[in-house]
């Protein structure tokens, strides 16, 4: 592909699809131009892929998931396809700023965190690696919330990414499918009918998913809701115009807006529409699919494997269940072991609040078919295997449902899958033993190194070829560099060049300057007492009063940087967030420490804003209390691009340590058994800060104002959880962590030992690779091959 071609491409868009000539071009039309110009690019490979499956008659694999935090799609596309340097040539012979042009985009932020971000880079591993797939989600209109702060407060914003039209997307009016609520369940000739009360049309949306040098494409399919009639016209000739576009506004109301809370089930009646929404529309789709080929539906499990992204889409099985006996006339059994056959089940999460139970009374009005099927399943399992209930105090448990559902049940990290079988899951993990299987997570190594850290991987490229993009575990082969001064210094030179950047845009975006030269030390994701953001900060306090205790100390310079977003109604997480705004503007605004210290909290984290502190960081905070991270995921793209973790034995991190080395790894805090055992032990948190001084002054710190303009009472809530119930043990781990930051300031000192760690870092991180998590999926849970990749470029 010549640079010249794609600039005919360009320029042809400009003008024919957005209809405006270079010299009024705007930004936002160069963007789209460009983007249109690199989907054509996409469009072949992704019908040969569609071709070559049905050729193939191949397994297809189907992910189901309520969230894809994509990002931004654009600069991922160029890479991927092979034109990011002709797109740039193209742009910098025109005069305009290429990087401007890139960041014009929005960022799709349709997901929370790590779940969605997970299957986002599931998608482009699928791709990647040619077995042919397809991701089912929901349209949103609004993704996660934007923060702001105001006054060091987080104040939420609707986010609007689809104000602007979304480029990469077709609309599928074709692929519609009406999905029912609500309504009566009737016999018919012994045949259960359920007839909805209301319905909403779920409409297709198609996104190409692209992987390594354009071979293949999936589809992202996300569908949106419309209403069955758009008008009421008898209400609007009546003069009512308001009660007119109810129907509309109503059905569109199930694909408006993104749920923020991952911590909480609120048991809300628009979230189950959710659910049922996407699930219902993929079953239906997949099917359609299945049947345009095959006569025998018996045949689904050999034909479709399909993932369940959490318990989000469990009503999957009774869907399927319902499908197949109440409307093709199977038996009940036989329309069990079909499903069971197709349907796997994710587990991300064994936080108690956070697994989903629906009230029999919400299900049954929502979904009455639905309940009396789960109540069917559940019978049928406790005849086979006494003891265990799927509905129990009069609520379903969608864990539990999805668990008897499964073929596979999997965890996300080693630790996770172990906990699982001991904890949520014991007593089926007893009756069902061969259910429960590992897959650790892992990222895409095009976005999270190739992509995102254009200077590093060009080292690596020089120094051992670009086999590492698509073979990440080839990385390895960086381990004889490490012994190479010369190598060394690139890479040292590399991760300084990112962080004068970084550096750059904080002075830009937030009026605070910073030292290049300082330990970029970062905790970026959501905010949850679990993740222990507070643990850090009140390090940072302690630390801050150390140094002031001591102005002429030999003190290693740090910049504290913090990025996340606390769910709307979780109270303590935003006191959290308004405690680090806080000790920043004190600490940021102190002569006495600030060659030293600075705290940097940018507001509105997300995937754009991750892309550019991971290439920046030397230290990666990874302090969760043990056995509450299911896995992490950004702990991956810390090590992969040379950062060195701070972390406690907790999800991957352990996984992560095991392969970098427990030399290049900063391990404090209590393990998972310990810290059941603490937790039992009364005043453990008393206890705790009456044996380190350090401690009791931090959390004074808290109490008396310090960081509040003198108001005693602001923190006080924090303080009181520290130093009392303190569920997630901050106080019991803080010593050890304190010890364990004292030999990061020590070892960074080490400029050339530091070095060797960091690049040893990335090059034992290639296993973390989400192809390796994908082929693992593939040949352990789904029974899926990889297809011969098309075409090379
Ligand atoms: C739960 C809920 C509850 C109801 C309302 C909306 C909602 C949305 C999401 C969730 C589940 C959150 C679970 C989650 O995101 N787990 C994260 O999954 C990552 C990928 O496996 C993993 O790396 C993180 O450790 C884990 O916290």
């Amino acid at each position: 592909m010549s640079t010249s071609a794609l600039k005919d491409s360009v320029l042809s868009h400009l003008k024919y699809s957005l209809g405006k000539d270079p010299e009024h071009a705007t930004t936002y039309d160069w963007r789209v131009a460009l983007s249109l110009a690199a989907r054509d690019r996409i469009v072949d490979p992704w019908f040969e892929s569609t071709r070559a499956t049905y050729r193939a008659d191949a397994k297809r694999v189907y992910y189901l998931s309520m969230e894809f935090l994509i990002g931004r799609l654009l600069e991922d596309a160029l890479v991927n396809t092979g034109v990011y340097d002709d797109a740039k040539a193209v742009f910098d012979d025109l005069g305009l700023n290429f990087g401007e042009i890139l960041h014009d985009e929005p960022d799709a932020a349709l997901g929370n965190g790590g779940l969605g971000r997970l299957a986002a880079c599931f998608l482009e591993s699928l791709s990647t690696l040619g077995i042919p797939a397809m991701g089912y989600g929901i349209r949103y209109e609004h993704g996660l919330f934007r923060q702001r702060f105001e006054g060091g407060r987080q104040v939420e914003e609707a986010e609007d990414w689809l104000t602007q039209e979304h480029v990469w997307e077709f609309e599928r009016p074709e692929a519609a499918f009406e999905i029912g609520f609500g309504g009566q369940v009737y016999e018919n000739g012994g045949r259960a009918v359920w007839r909805p009360q209301e319905a909403v049309i779920a409409q297709a949306f198609d996104t190409p998913v692209v992987g390594w040098k354009g071979e293949w494409a999936n589809t992202l399919r996300l569908w949106g809701a419309l209403p069955k009639t758009v008008l009421d016209l008898q209400r609007f000739n009546a003069g009512d115009y308001a009660a007119a576009a109810e129907p509309e506004a109503l059905a569109r109301t199930i694909s408006r807006v993104l749920y923020p809370d991952d911590t909480t089930e609120e048991g809300k009646h628009l979230r189950l529409k959710q659910e049922y929404f996407f699930t219902a529309a993929s079953l239906r789709d997949l099917i359609r699919r299945f049947e345009a080929e095959h006569d025998d539906l018996r045949d689904l499990p050999k034909r479709v494997a399909i993932q369940l992204n959490d318990t989000h889409p469990a009503i999957a099985g009774p869907e399927l269940v319902r499908i197949l006996h109440d409307e093709r006339g199977m038996e009940f059994e036989t329309a069990m072991e079909i499903a069971r056959g197709c349907l796997n089940y994710t587990n991300h999460t064994l936080l108690p609040e956070a697994l989903e139970r629906w009230s029999d009374g919400l299900m049954g009005y929502l979904l009455p078919r639905h309940l009396q099927l789960i109540e069917r399943i559940d019978t049928a399992h406790q005849t086979q295997h006494p003891g265990i209930a799927i509905r129990e105090h009069g609520e379903v448990k969608m864990g539990e449902l999805s668990f008897i559902m499964a073929n596979r049940v999997n965890g996300v990290s080693a630790l996770h899958s172990d906990l699982m079988k001991v904890t949520v899951f014991k007593d089926l993990h007893d009756m069902h033993p061969d259910r429960i299987v590992n897959q650790t997570n892992g990222v895409t190594p095009r976005r999270w190194l190739r992509t995102c850290n254009p200077r590093l991987s060009g080292l690596i490229t020089d120094a051992i070829g670009d086999g590492w993009i698509k073979d990440a575990e080839r990385l390895s082969e960086l381990e004889p560099h490490v012994n190479d001064a010369g190598f060394l210094d690139r890479f040292v030179q590399a991760k300084r060049e990112n962080k004068v950047d970084l550096g750059q845009w904080i002075a830009e975006s937030m009026g605070i300057s910073v030292d290049p030269d300082a330990m970029f030390d970062v905790q970026i994701k959501r905010i949850h007492e679990y993740k222990r953001q507070h643990l850090n900060i009140l390090e940072t306090i302690a630390l801050w009063q150390e140094m002031r205790d001591n102005p002429n100390g030999d003190w290693t310079p740090r910049v504290k940087i913090f990025g996340g977003k606390a769910a709307p109604g979780y109270v303590f997480a935003k006191e959290i967030i308004y405690l680090i705004n806080s000790v920043a503007s004190v600490i940021n605004n102190d002569p006495v420490t600030s060659k030293w210290l600075k705290v940097v909290y940018p507001a509105n984290y997300n995937v754009t804003l991750a892309e550019r502190l991971i290439p920046a960081a030397n230290l990666s905070e990874q302090i969760s209390t043990a056995g509450k991270e299911a896995s992490g995921t950004g702990n991956m793209k810390f090590a992969l691009n040379g950062a060195l973790t701070i972390g406690t034995l907790d999800g991957a991190n352990v996984e992560i340590r095991e392969h970098v080395g427990a030399d290049n790894f900063f391990l404090f805090g209590m393990t998972a058994e310990e810290v059941m055992e603490r937790r039992t032990v009364e005043g453990h948190a008393w206890d705790a800060i009456s044996k380190d001084p350090r401690l009791a002054r931090a959390v004074d710190a808290l109490r008396n104002g310090t960081f509040a303009g003198g108001d005693h009472d602001r923190f006080r809530g924090i303080a009181d959880n520290i130093s009392g119930p303190d569920y997630f043990l901050v106080a019991s781990d803080f010593s050890d962590y304190w010890r364990a930051s004292r030999e990061v300031d020590q070892a960074f000192r080490d400029t050339g030992h530091w070095a060797r760690m960091a690049a040893l870092n990335t090059a034992r991180s290639g296993w973390f690779s989400s192809d390796r998590t994908i082929r693992s999926y593939a040949s352990e849970i789904w029974d899926a091959l990889p297809s011969k990749p098309l075409r090379n470029i």
